[in-house]
């Protein structure tokens, strides 16, 4: 990158216009008096930091003005307590929604900098594990952009999701420093830090009027520091918070301690309770059971809640009445659900609420929502540890059971069985606390994320709370915001639509549906054509840096990006994979269709499954790539690090977009979501939302294989793996090559546990039993593939039917059934 003097341009450039031109000014104030940058060289990151300074300043206004706002109206709220929002990079979000980028390209043209390169040196925020960190985000920017008083509540983890490196095919896991250089989109709020109890004991007392109270008492405290990060709407002036807390002791150090020579024991509670705030826990969809993450949680919970009742009682003093009239809390999985127990100490124990009063309150405005029906995922935590963690919370939940259990068998006398299977509290060898049992009883709402995964909550995982309370559950389709995912991640498509349709679907995504003629016209299918294959070349380059492999120009490119968990069946498109390498390699070269397989996603560092099925992919594209039969047919890749803005590249070059767990098992999905909008075609099962894309699609549109939930469920105790690797001669030239070490010559034995893993008659995502049927479905594609007519036609079609994705349409549906907010309308 040329390093030009600042504010000293070489050649004459056209005059900047209003906007870049203040841009421009502020950028350079940041760099050369904030930042102190050399006038003659300053480093690329200053300038990255001094154009997001200059932004946030834009947000900082109107952030102000939605404040006031709120404040004005004093509506009704909703506050949404995640453990995770993977909000990925700010300034192109921020740009986009600020209507900036054309000036910012502008005002760096100047200082001869690309803006695409400025951008890339913005760290990913990576404070999430997947799909629903992602999902948090994507409401976010919904929220801002319908205008919804919605504010976020998280941890700001020091590090985030770990980096992945790949290293002789193995994933290798990297802290993520991403504050390092800073953030510069936050703002801390050292005037609104809250105190969180942990240990002590909970103790009975008189109070003057003679009532009892219980208390928390000798408690060892950490400090919750809130730090802000602006939420920009699409253009409509309205700017809310994520605040993300960071835990600190409440001294910095024991200055006996220090002064007595002892450096590490003075400085050890700082430590302890910064750990709170130090790590996110890189597990997906799969319990974390340690006594940290409990602590994470309540950490969360606690200081959230004290600041929304802080400001209630600032205004209110301690008339309650209202409260719950003006609040929900929607909690993002069972992960912040000890907001329950600790709504109630706070109504109780610091308000002088009674029982029933703040069970009143608790219980009508906390919401939860469900992400995952995998038992592994089912958060439990043992009484023992809440006893000594958080003893009086413990002692709140057990009478929230008490009273809830006195209530069923008000209704059904004499149901010991069922009082059992509903109990908060599971007996057992060690008493255990159902989290998702709570956040149902605390809840009036309990939904699901997509149609199926509903339908399952309610008939299956939560079937007996949904005989007790039918009208408590409810079903939110997930969605994705298009600002991030279409608009700034294809801006290349972004603009051929617009000229074709006009721009009314930047604010109303089922506008889309206004392209279904285009897929008829031959000259837009080329361009639209062309739009994708340049982005297909972008990506083509960004493989090649990253991974050495180069893809074959004009092939279908074959994508699965997401967590590497065994549900979501890596290995039965890896299985496919060779399955094509085999046909290449006996003769059937000619019948097949030139292919770039891409991989990308994390395994949980302890799961040891995900890890080998990386390793497996690695392998196989190795032997695949190095073998010169497959040149120009077959490039297989598996790309490090996949995050938010790779995701970005990646859902723009997408052809074929693979959704192929087993049916039952993905609550929803969304990247399916972000390749339907960028004009990918599914394969997939009939699982989560590849349900609803089919329905709004078509079917004749979308490739549909596999078993069902219900034929899968009915397979289980009588699946016999064997039984199809017998009626498919395909399959059986697979696991003959994978069981002669073809891809581990040199590893012998390592891919055993996966050999056996999917010949085991337990295999409970029952991988070949839909290998036949993929294997057809992945040749149908192929075939419509080489008729680039229709398959554009289609690509069209599904982006003109991607509108129902939109989480605008997500949170609409939330605001009506739940939350029940009136929009702000600001004016610029
Ligand atoms: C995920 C689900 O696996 C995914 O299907 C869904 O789209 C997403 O939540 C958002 O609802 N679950 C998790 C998890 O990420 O940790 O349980």
């Amino acid at each position: 990158m040329p390093s030009q003097p600042l504010s000293k341009t070489a050649c004459p450039l056209p005059p900047l216009g209003m906007d870049a031109l203040s841009l421009r000014m502020d950028t350079c104030h940041y760099l050369l008096r904030t930042l102190g940058a050399e006038e003659t060289a300053e480093p690329v990151n200053s300038v990255y930091t001094a154009l997001a300074m200059s932004l946030r300043d834009r947000l900082v206004e109107r952030w102000k003005n939605t404040q006031k706002k709120v404040a004005a109206e004093s509506g009704r709220r909703t506050f949404y307590l995640s453990l995770e929002f993977l909000l990925g990079r700010a300034m192109g979000n921020t740009l986009l929604n600020l209507g900036l980028e054309d000036a910012a390209r502008e005002a760096l043209t100047w200082e001869h900098r690309e803006l695409v390169d400025i951008m890339e040196l913005e760290p990913d925020a990576g404070l999430g594990n997947g799909g629903l960190g992602r999902l948090a985000a994507c409401f976010l920017d919904s929220c801002a952009s319908l205008g919804l008083p919605v504010t976020g509540y998280g941890i700001r983890y020091s590090y985030g999701m770990f980096r992945q490196e790949i290293r002789g095919g193995e994933q290798v896991e990297e802290p993520d420093h991403w504050l390092r250089n800073g953030c510069p989109w936050e703002l801390k709020r050292p005037e609104r830090v809250r105190r969180v109890h942990f240990f002590g004991r909970s103790d009975g007392y008189y109070d003057a009027q003679g009532r009892f109270h219980q208390r928390w008492v000798d408690t060892h405290d950490v400090l919750a520091v809130p730090y802000d990060i602006p939420i920009p709407g699409y253009r409509n002036e309205v700017v809310n918070t994520l605040r993300l807390w960071r835990a600190t002791a409440t001294d910095i150090f024991d200055l006996g301690e220090f002064n007595a020579g002892a450096y590490p024991e003075a400085v050890a509670a700082k430590n302890n309770a910064e750990h709170i705030s130090m790590v996110l826990y890189p597990n997906d969809s799969s319990e974390n059971g340690k006594e940290l993450r409990l602590r994470q949680q309540y950490f969360l919970a606690s200081a959230s809640l004290q600041d929304v009742v802080a400001d209630w009682v600032a205004i209110h003093g301690e008339d309650f009445r209202n409260f719950a009239k003006h609040h929900c809390f929607q909690l993002n999985d069972t992960h912040p659900s000890c907001a329950v127990p600790e709504l109630m100490r706070l109504l109780m124990d610091e308000h002088g609420l009674e029982w029933e009063e703040a069970w009143d309150i608790t219980s009508h405005t906390m919401a939860y929502t469900n992400h995952t029906l995998l038992p592994e995922a089912l958060e439990r935590w043992s009484v023992r540890l809440f006893r000594q963690l958080l003893p009086r919370l413990l002692e709140i939940i057990m009478e929230i059971n008490a009273r809830f259990l006195q209530e069923v068998a008000w209704r059904a006398p004499g149901n010991t069985g069922l009082l059992q299977r509903l109990s908060i509290i599971e007996e057992g060898d060690e008493q255990m606390v159902r989290m998702a049992h709570l956040a149902v009883v605390g809840s009036f709402s309990v939904n699901g994320v997509a149609a199926l995964h509903t339908k399952l909550l309610c008939e299956d995982l939560f079937a007996d709370f949904h005989h007790l309370w039918p009208k408590k559950f409810n079903n939110k389709t997930n969605g994705v915001t298009p600002r991030r995912w279409l608009q700034w991640a294809n801006p290349g498509l972004r603009d051929l639509v617009t000229e074709r349709i006009g721009p009314d679907w930047k604010h109303d995504l089922e506008r889309l549906r206004d392209l279904e003629p285009a897929a008829d016209d031959a000259k837009f299918r080329k361009r639209w054509a062309e739009v994708r294959r340049a982005n297909k070349e972008r990506l083509a380059t960004l493989v090649h840096q990253h991974t050495g492999v180069t893809f074959i120009p004009d092939a279908l490119v074959d994508v699965q990006v997401k967590r590497v968990h065994e549900y979501k069946r890596q290995l039965l498109n890896a299985l496919h994979v060779i399955h094509l390498y085999d046909r290449i390699k006996r003769g059937e070269a000619n019948q097949v269709t030139p292919r770039n397989v891409l991989f990308a996603g994390k395994a949980a560092p302890g799961y040891f499954m995900a890890k080998r099925t990386i390793k497996f992919i690695n392998n196989i594209a190795n032997v695949i790539n190095h073998d010169p039969d497959t040149e120009g047919l077959l490039r297989v890749s598996f790309l490090p690090d996949y995050r938010v803005s790779l995701m970005e590249q990646i859902c723009a070059a997408t052809d074929l977009s693979e959704q192929i767990s087993t049916a039952g098992k993905e609550a929803s999905g969304t990247g399916n979501m972000k390749f339907m909008m960028n004009g990918a075609l599914t394969i997939g099962t009939l699982d989560g939302a590849n349900i609803e894309i089919r329905d709004a699609v078509g079917a004749e549109h979308f490739f549909l294989f596999g078993l069902n939930a219900e034929e899968v469920s009915q397979l289980r105790g009588h699946y016999h793996p064997e039984l199809y690797i017998q009626a498919d001669h395909d399959l059986a030239r697979v696991m003959d090559l994978l069981q002669s070490g073809y891809f581990n010559a040199f590893e012998p034995g390592i891919f055993d546990p996966i050999v056996h893993a999917v010949t085991h008659p337990h295999d409970p995502w029952m991988v070949l039993a839909d290998f036949t049927s993929y294997k057809v479905k992945q040749r149908e594609a192929a075939d419509v593939w080489h008729d680039q007519t229709e398959w554009q036609r289609m690509s069209i079609l599904n982006t003109a039917a991607s509108g129902i994705f939109s989480s605008d349409r997500t949170i609409a549906q939330y605001n009506t059934d739940i939350w029940h907010l009136t929009p702000l309308v600001m004016t610029p």
